[in-house]
């Protein structure tokens, strides 16, 4: 089975939690947006999903994943899917529901580490808000980010496992998540992700397991994972504190 990922080009984005599960599933897919346009790739393609009339569901936004005749979006959702078929979520409905909402607070803190550059309007440019920015990003690094690390760190004290993972004893779609949102964090705001990670070591454990996952390791050293740039959700710049 092949799927195919519409995905923005130049950003890790909302894109990278999706590629994160289909790399550690070892599953076949495509990145349709680096395909050239004569085969149906390049953003023509992800604009025809957002805006072709005869769409039956049509998703509001990337990332959207195309499995067979299925179109599936939002992130949390797309993991959900994936997460069953590929053994990266629990068996019984409990665990899915449980691993469903880590990734939807996940999500929250993504928006929330977005609106740290675009407190205003995602329309606007970053340039045209900068003010509220400062603010937004003061208050993110102060409490936002402590809140939802220790949240996570608790998360994964009760659960109370032997091994590194948030949910049971083996490794779910929300610990990929969770690792990438701490690679995220560190890239744009490395000082306040360092003192917050100081005293939450299961976080810094869960994060290096991740990453050491063989597959994940390959992925990373194959140069196909876009670096950290600052037209993603992680964006460091300097005026929005460290
Ligand atoms: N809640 C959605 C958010 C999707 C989203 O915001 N996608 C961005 C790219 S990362 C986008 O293209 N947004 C267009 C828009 O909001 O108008 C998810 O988690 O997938």
């Amino acid at each position: 089975l092949r799927y195919i990922l519409y995905y923005w080009p130049g950003i890790q984005g909302r894109g990278e939690f999706v590629r994160l599960a289909l790399e550690e599933a070892g599953a076949e897919y495509v990145d349709i947006v680096y395909e050239p346009e004569e085969k149906g790739g390049g953003e023509q393609a992800i604009m025809a999903f957002l805006e072709g009339e005869d769409v039956a569901r049509p998703p509001f936004a990337p990332p959207f994943l195309k499995a067979g005749r299925q179109v599936i979006g939002q992130t949390a959702n797309i993991l959900l899917f994936l997460g069953a078929r590929h053994g990266l979520a629990p068996r019984d409905a409990a665990g899915r529901l449980w691993v469903n909402q880590l990734q939807l607070t996940i999500a929250d803190l993504v928006a929330e580490a977005h609106d740290t550059h675009h407190p205003v309007g995602s329309s606007l440019y970053y340039e045209d808000q900068k003010k509220e920015a400062k603010r937004k990003a003061k208050d993110f690094r102060a409490n936002r980010i402590p809140k939802f690390l220790g949240y996570f760190e608790r998360v994964i004290e009760r659960n109370g496992a032997r091994t590194p993972w948030m949910v049971g004893t083996k490794l779910t779609y929300a610990d990929l998540s969770m690792a990438q949102v701490i690679a995220g964090l560190r890239y744009a705001f490395p000082a306040t992700t360092r003192n917050a990670l100081r005293s939450r070591p299961r976080l810094r454990r869960l994060h290096d397991a991740v990453f050491a996952r063989p597959r994940i390791a390959r992925y990373v050293k194959s140069g196909r994972r876009i670096a950290f740039n600052n037209d993603g959700i992680f964006r460091h710049y300097p005026e929005l504190g460290d």
